[in-house]
């Protein structure tokens, strides 16, 4: 059992003096390509980590649902509350209990304890993790009738109107949609996936996910005026979302935007976009290391169109290019967390140190890097 499974199992019968009825678990992940394109109805491509949240449940009797964690070992207890009544950590588990019921579900009240291992702040999903462990154990203690293409949109409603964080679908439907060895090619409008093979360590490659160590900043704030540029930049193009311009269109659509800002928040989605579609193509041929280029410029785009990177995440990508990286991006909502570079697998270790040479050179918090390979999604252990 790994320590993840056997620290929840722990905190259940610590918390509860039981044991537990089942374990459930739901990854972190990392979006190889495809940043903020998903609340313009566009296209994203992450991954599962290994990395991930473990749910310990039993069900309960009273109408109430009781959850702890390693971090906050006191039980907190609810019924069905609306946005607002729970804050804190606690509000993903109320918030997804919450979208459940207004769904229509008849949400079985249960006692949870959860651990982690998905690195919290840093970008790789762990508040869609913990929703999605949660909406998962839930759906099965229940025996709900919810198919796995419905539940992402479940789990973002609680995140949206209960926890009131704006966000797209990308992490939840991460977090639950994919699949070990596979990248999720979602289209963000219709929700219809394709499992692109992805096992990197076939072709000599890997994944070296780099955390920053960067401290988040004004990532709220800042994630809303993105997304409300974009969605007024649509209302100025009259189109549904971003997603409807093509890049064939964008000289065009530029010069019809009349405010600066909104024109670099444009072309960064529209460019992204096809970023994803050229990935994707290269991927379903065989051809990973030519992905290289699209993911360093996906950064560059970022950087200096979407405005959302810090000098620790530039300093990271530079630094892994400069030692040979194929390519490079910053993953994740941005202002900090973590960078992924494409690598020759037995280049990783000299590449992570290289990263982190240029870090003490900055002056910087040192960076912590890994190899990632692509998980399962969220399932019942
Ligand atoms: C965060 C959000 F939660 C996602 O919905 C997505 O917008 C991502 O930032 C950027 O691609 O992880």
């Amino acid at each position: 059992m790994s320590d993840v499974v056997a620290t929840a199992q722990a905190a259940f019968q610590d918390a509860y003096g039981s044991e537990p009825a089942g374990l459930w678990a739901a990854p972190g992940r990392v979006n190889l390509i495809g940043e903020h394109t998903d609340y313009n109805d566009g296209f994203v491509l992450p991954f599962a980590l290994p990395q991930r949240t473990v749910a310990a449940a039993a069900p309960a009797t009273g109408g109430q649902w009781s959850v702890c964690s390693t971090l906050v070992p006191e039980p907190v207890t609810f019924g069905i509350t609306e946005p607002g009544e729970v804050t804190g950590w606690g509000a993903y588990v109320a918030g997804v209990v919450w979208a459940l019921h207004d769904a229509g579900f008849d949400v079985p009240p249960a006692r949870i304890a959860i651990a982690s291992d998905v690195p919290l702040g840093s970008g790789l999903s762990s508040s869609a993790a913990l929703e999605s462990a949660v909406l998962t154990a839930l759906a099965d203690l229940g025996g709900l009738d919810l198919p796995v293409e419905k539940r992402p949109a479940l789990a973002q409603r609680a995140e949206n109107l209960y926890v009131g964080a704006p966000t797209g679908i990308l992490d939840q439907s991460a977090s639950i949609r994919c699949q070990r060895g596979r990248a999720l090619f979602l289209d963000c409008r219709t929700y219809q996936v394709e499992q692109i093979p992805f096992d990197l360590a076939a072709e000599g490659l890997a994944i070296l996910v780099i955390n920053s160590n960067a401290p988040h900043q004004h990532v709220d704030g800042e994630y809303g005026a993105r997304r409300k540029s974009c969605e007024a930049a649509a209302a100025a193009l009259g189109v549904a979302a971003l997603r409807d311009v093509g890049v064939d269109e964008l000289p065009a659509a530029l010069e019809r935007l009349d405010d600066d800002v909104m024109r670099k928040r444009t072309r960064h989605i529209v460019t992204e976009n096809q970023r994803v579609l050229d990935t994707v193509t290269l991927l379903r041929s065989g051809r990973t290391r030519e992905i290289g280029p699209l993911l360093t410029a996906s950064h560059t785009s970022m950087r200096d169109d979407f405005e959302i990177t810090v000098a620790q995440v530039d300093v990271a990508v530079q630094a892994a290019l400069a030692a040979g990286a194929y390519g490079a991006r910053m993953t994740g909502g941005g202002f900090g967390g973590c960078v992924l570079a494409l690598v020759d697998a037995d280049r990783a270790e000299a590449t992570a140190a290289a990263v982190a040479e240029a870090y003490a050179e900055h002056s910087f918090t040192a960076p912590t890097s890994w190899v990632a390979v692509a998980g399962p999604g969220a399932t019942r252990l």
